[in-house]
């Protein structure tokens, strides 16, 4: 099912053509910043020197550092009496980087959002439940104006107060929830706990974290969901970015409003569909904010083949940031790996927590893993036996040796947003 044929299933030449048109008026629009008419000086390009889409690659990154300088709205290019919202990221250091948004602006990301909810067969007659913040973070209001778009019957009750979330699942007859998967795993967990099966619920519409397809299996039979994979990022407008059609797998990019590039971070040079690398971003429709080869930090690749749904081009699911990955003993690990192995294993219950630390100059990492009280027996030998087992999975995805301790069911912290699994106590060298 389409929300928009004509947009979503573009290709060829008819797409380079808008791309470039697109493409144009953005770097026409960046020239209104301040930041970019230096940037552009600085790197010995115009605007109209840029004739083919390939001659993107002439032109300066830019760097989620540089939105921080330009605090708190160096980056709009309309006066602010046209900008009709803000929005922040939660930025654990320094200032939060912040995004604004033209009228033209929401039109734009509620329209990508209702293409995301329509795509996999979520319409009119279905009842929503929107569990995310509802605060500056973009997935609330961002996903709440698609939904109303599409005519969904909205139910905007955020993130916290999860018994009463189940109720109002139960009460309400939702068919479709969106939230992160984290918080999805523990929606199940207290539902499971009150004695609640969320007959209703049919669809699943989960991101704004790394996650795995052990964790969608979970996700699929604990909650009795189809689990959609959705990937965006404030910078972009939000949610809506990406987002995985029915065949779940690899999530489809808007090309009409996104021209894609996936970079070797070390060298900015280009790779090509099936080599893995980060997503770097340039909007084609940003108003308020136009920006400029965004390097987004995420780590995914272009996917090759063709879609069987008609769609345009797919990145792989987001494996991670660049600046999530851990070294670890000279090995580059990320979270999402270690929660792939967990989640594939009966005896790890709910959550698991990572620690990494410097003893006697080494990296040591201990994962703290919840056990499943139903694949315990009762005897300390099947401790024992349950660790090592854990143990030697990791160490054979990951190619490392870990500690893997276990602890009660329900002893570790559970997240409402995204989750914060990984403390690195290594400090400085
Ligand atoms: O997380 C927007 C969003 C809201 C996306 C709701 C999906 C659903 P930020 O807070 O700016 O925006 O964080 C963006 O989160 O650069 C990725 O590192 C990560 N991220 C988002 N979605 C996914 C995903 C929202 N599906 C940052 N898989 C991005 C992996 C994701 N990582």
């Amino acid at each position: 099912m389409f929300w928009n044929k004509a947009m979503e299933t573009i290709g060829g030449e008819d797409l380079a053509t808008l791309q470039l048109k697109r493409l144009k008026w953005t770097l026409h629009q960046t020239q209104k910043v301040d930041f970019y008419r230096r940037r552009f000086k600085e790197a010995g390009v115009r605007p109209e020197d840029i004739r083919r889409l390939d001659d993107v690659e002439r032109l300066p990154f830019t760097y989620k550092r540089d939105l921080q300088k330009g605090y708190p709205f160096g980056f709009f290019a309309v006066p602010l009496n046209k900008v009709v919202r803000v929005h922040t990221t939660s930025g654990t250091t320094g200032k939060p980087t912040v995004v604004g948004y033209t009228r033209q602006d929401l039109e734009n990301w509620s329209e990508m959002i209702a293409r995301n909810i329509v795509m996999v067969g979520v319409g009119e007659g279905d009842v929503f439940q929107n569990a995310v913040n509802y605060g500056l973070f973009t997935g609330g209001l961002g996903f709440h104006y698609g939904a109303e778009k599409v005519g969904l019957t909205v139910i905007p009750s955020a993130t916290g107060n999860t018994r009463r979330q189940i109720e109002m699942i139960e009460d309400f007859g939702v068919t479709a929830i969106h939230c992160t998967p984290s918080y999805a795993l523990h929606i199940a967990e207290v539902a499971e706990s009150m004695g609640r099966s969320l007959d209703s619920l049919s669809t699943g519409f989960f991101g704004a974290e790394p996650w795995s397809e052990s964790m969608r299996r979970e996700l699929e039979s604990r909650l009795g969901v189809t689990a959609f994979d959705s990937y965006g990022l404030s910078e972009m407008y939000g949610p809506g970015v990406a987002f995985e059609c029915q065949e779940q797998d690899g999530l489809h990019i808007w090309h009409d409003s996104y021209l894609v590039e996936i970079i070797d971070p070390k060298t900015g040079e280009r790779l090509s569909p099936g080599e893995r690398g980060e997503l770097v971003i340039t909007p084609l429709v940003k108003e308020a904010m136009p920006l400029v080869r965004y390097r987004t930090g995420d780590i995914t690749m272009l996917m090759e083949d063709r879609c069987a749904c008609g769609r345009g081009q797919k990145i792989a699911r987001i494996t991670g940031r660049s600046d999530d990955m851990l070294v670890i003993r000279g090995i580059n690990v990320f979270p999402s790996q270690i929660e792939h192995v967990l989640m594939s294993l009966p005896e790890v219950g709910e959550q698991f927590m990572v620690y990494i630390d410097r003893v006697k100059h080494l990296d040591e990492m201990t994962i703290e893993v919840e056990m499943s009280r139903a694949a315990f027996s009762g005897e300390l030998q099947d401790l024992a036996r349950m660790q090592k087992k854990i143990a030697g999975e990791l160490h054979n995805t990951l190619g490392l040796r870990t500690t893997v301790r276990l602890v009660e069911p329900g002893s570790l912290p559970r997240f409402e947003g995204k989750a914060k699994r990984v403390v690195d106590r290594r400090g400085g060298i």
